[in-house]
């Protein structure tokens, strides 16, 4: 290959903000797309898994003439090894987050979070119903205490019962086929531990055996992440239909612009709050007013619950304060590069860092506290406001691209809005859409955006593609970031992109539910939340299932992440898999160095568990696969009924 050849171009987005940002500083300040290019060409041996460093005698690395590690391990033990690690290293995350939220409601009870107090009662009602538990003669704040134990049990029983979070939202032929294959997880901080244990040197090299293990960790991934949601729905509500915008055309030049980032609601919620009450003293500053907008899944979650406007996802999160009119950056955890702080350094943009354990060197701190959460809040908008009278007002230089965003659709708000169609079974629906052949099945958006494909082309594509095959569409985390910045998230992209049957879907659902919007339309993509907050998506998949009667191996339901990046996307793709949903990866994760666990991931995972891995990397393959996916079960479905309405049978078990 010529040197020209394999030149990278890094302008690698299609997002026109992004685009506009990154030429008009093409070359001065460096982001990820420039460093991406910078690292080409990548290690091979480290792409397809099969390198180890467990011990301190690697890396070793296979090749044709070492086909073993030093200890004798084969390249199926280390891709199964290297790959459990990366779902534990997910849960890991996920936990630490929701172990946060339980932490704070420990810290409600003691009295020492006063900024906190149960938001929707109906969802604990809901939550506590759902976990076996009776509200006689309970006050609110008891029937809380006793959720908040069992998710301290969820999280640290050493022996016992299984998860309760896992048990009571899967159908029980779920539950029955986790028992036989042994994948219950006991809690979530046990099987992060056994994983880490179990992949440790010398310990596990049977292959099968270590993927069983991490479907085990990716179902306590799963359990962690419920709990997660549930908690910021008690605390914060759930979310309901919301209108905003999305894109960096958000930023205004004459306010106060606060970017919040990362993925923990618990100080960004009271960021926004604060911020609506300090609008004078950013006036008295020189400015009209604070404006906060979201980055990742923290955005995610001040969007669905207030309508905070979206900046951008994941991978142009550098870009914003390349236009000077970015007052602070405000972090938690996850999914922060650390590149933020260099550019910040050649504007005026302060980052601030909030949690103890994800600091950057040379950012401003202000460390969060449960008992002073205002007051922290405060704190930050303060230093907001600071670097804005610091601000040259004349370099703010804010594309002009942003779009209408509908979004707030919790599995609650979307139960709702199917209710005004099928009162008494809102699920039908969605179900007699699908057996009359209106819609093909449901997708789920999913995940991150990754440079190894261009940013936001394969999730708008595949997303664009789908609708037009009737496929109802919902997302989460970056991938909705994607839909809300390129326009896909409201009433026009509906009329532009859907096919008929879709079209009519939605538009019934209009017709029926023209007191909750507005004045608004529904979306074309219905935003489900932050990454946590898949397991909203799942409740849909489950209820979708319990509506038909049937175990999830055979409702038509996909779950795809085209631009795939982080540990966290790994163990989702996991326990969606294991939950028996098709998932399609749009970026081939670590595993082709074995051909068993490469196998284990595509096939043998539908035999067992129904679900199973597609890995296609160009889109317009991806989007053949999975209407493939959902015609098939669809087809099966339809053929299953048939025979149990022949025969006077029970419906089939099987898929
Ligand atoms: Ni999910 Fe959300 Fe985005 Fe990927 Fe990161 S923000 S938690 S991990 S990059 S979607
Ligand atoms: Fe090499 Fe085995 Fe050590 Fe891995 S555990 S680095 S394969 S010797």
């Amino acid at each position: 290959m010529s040197e020209e050849k394999k030149k990278v171009d890094p302008r690698r987005t299609i997002d026109p903000a992004a685009l506009e940002v990154y030429d008009k500083n093409q070359g001065e300040k460096e982001s990820a797309y420039d460093r991406y290019v910078k690292m080409q060409p990548q290690c091979n041996f480290g792409r397809q898994g099969i390198c180890c460093r467990i011990c301190l005698q690697g890396p070793c690395r296979i090749t044709k003439k070492a086909d073993k590690g030093i200890c004798g391990a084969h390249p199926y033990t280390i891709v199964a090894r290297n790959l459990i690690r990366a779902i534990t290293g997910g849960t890991s995350a996920h936990a630490d987050h929701s172990r946060h939220m339980i932490y704070t409601l420990t810290e409600m009870f003691e009295g020492n979070a006063p900024d906190y107090s149960i938001e929707d009662n109906e969802k604990l009602y809901g939550v506590a119903e759902r976990l076996g538990m009776s509200r006689e003669g309970k006050s609110d704040d008891d029937l809380l205490k006793e959720v908040w134990k069992q998710a301290v049990e969820d999280f640290t029983s050493l022996t016992g019962d299984p998860c309760k979070w896992l048990e009571t939202t899967v159908v029980p032929e779920r539950m029955e086929k986790f028992n036989k294959c042994n994948v219950v997880p006991r809690s979530v901080h046990t099987s992060i531990a056994e994983t880490m244990g179990q992949t440790h040197m010398g310990v596990d090299s049977d292959p099968v055996n270590l993927i069983f293990q991490g479907l085990r960790t990716a179902l306590a991934d799963y359990t962690a992440m419920h709990i997660a949601t549930d908690i910021s729905d008690i605390l914060f509500g759930t979310p309901k239909p919301v209108t905003t915008e999305a894109n960096m055309g958000v930023m205004e030049p004459e306010m106060v612009n606060i970017a919040v980032h990362g993925h923990n609601p618990l100080l960004s919620e009271m960021i926004v709050r604060v911020a609506k009450e300090m609008q004078d003293e950013a006036k008295e500053a020189g400015a009209k007013g604070i404006k906060c907008m979201g980055i990742c899944c923290t955005g995610n979650e001040v969007l669905m619950r207030q309508g905070v406007p979206v900046l951008t996802n994941f991978l142009s999160q550098e870009l914003p304060i390349m236009t000077g009119a970015l007052d602070a950056m405000v972090v938690d955890v996850q999914c922060i590069m650390p590149g933020v702080q260099a550019v910040s350094e050649c504007y005026n943009t302060r980052i601030i860092t909030t949690m103890s354990h994800s600091k950057i060197p040379g950012a401003y701190h202000v460390e969060f506290t449960e008992e002073h959460a205002m007051e922290k809040a405060r704190e930050v908008v303060r230093l907001a406001i600071e670097a804005y009278k610091e601000r040259d007002p004349g370099k703010a230089d804010i594309p002009d691209v942003k779009h209408k965003v509908t979004a707030g659709f919790s599995f609650e708000a979307m139960g709702e809005l199917l209710e005004a169609v099928s009162p008494g079974a809102p699920i039908k629906a969605i179900t007699d859409a699908v057996d009359s052949g209106q819609l093909r099945g449901v997708a789920l958006f999913a995940g991150c955006n990754n440079l190894r494909v261009m940013h936001d082309e394969s999730h708008s594509h595949i997303i664009k593609e789908l609708a037009k095959n009737n496929v109802l569409i919902v997302a989460t985390g970056c991938a909705a970031g994607t839909a809300a910045k390129l326009g896909l998230m409201n009433e026009d992209a509906v009329e532009k992109y859907a096919g008929d049957g879709l079209k009519d879907f939605i538009n019934k659902l209009n017709d029926a539910n023209s007191d909750k919007l507005d004045g608004n339309k529904l979306p074309l993509v219905f935003h489900m939340g932050s990454c946590v907050d898949n397991t909203r998506s799942y409740d849909l998949t489950n209820a979708l299932a319990e509506q038909w009667g049937v175990d999830v191996p055979k409702v038509p339901f996909v779950a795809t992440a085209p631009e795939a990046m982080s540990e966290k996307a790994v163990s989702i793709g996991s326990w969606c898999v294991t939950l028996g949903i098709p998932t399609h990866v749009g970026v081939v994760p670590e595993v082709t160095g074995s051909a068993l666990v490469n196998g284990v991931a595509m096939q043998i995972a539908q035999d067992v568990y129904g679900g199973y891995f597609i890995w296609e990397e160009d889109p317009e393959a991806a989007v053949g696969k999975i209407l493939n996916a959902l015609d098939e079960r669809s087809w099966k479905l339809k053929v299953h009924k048939q025979v149990a309405e022949k025969f006077e049978t029970e419906l089939s078990k099987t898929w």
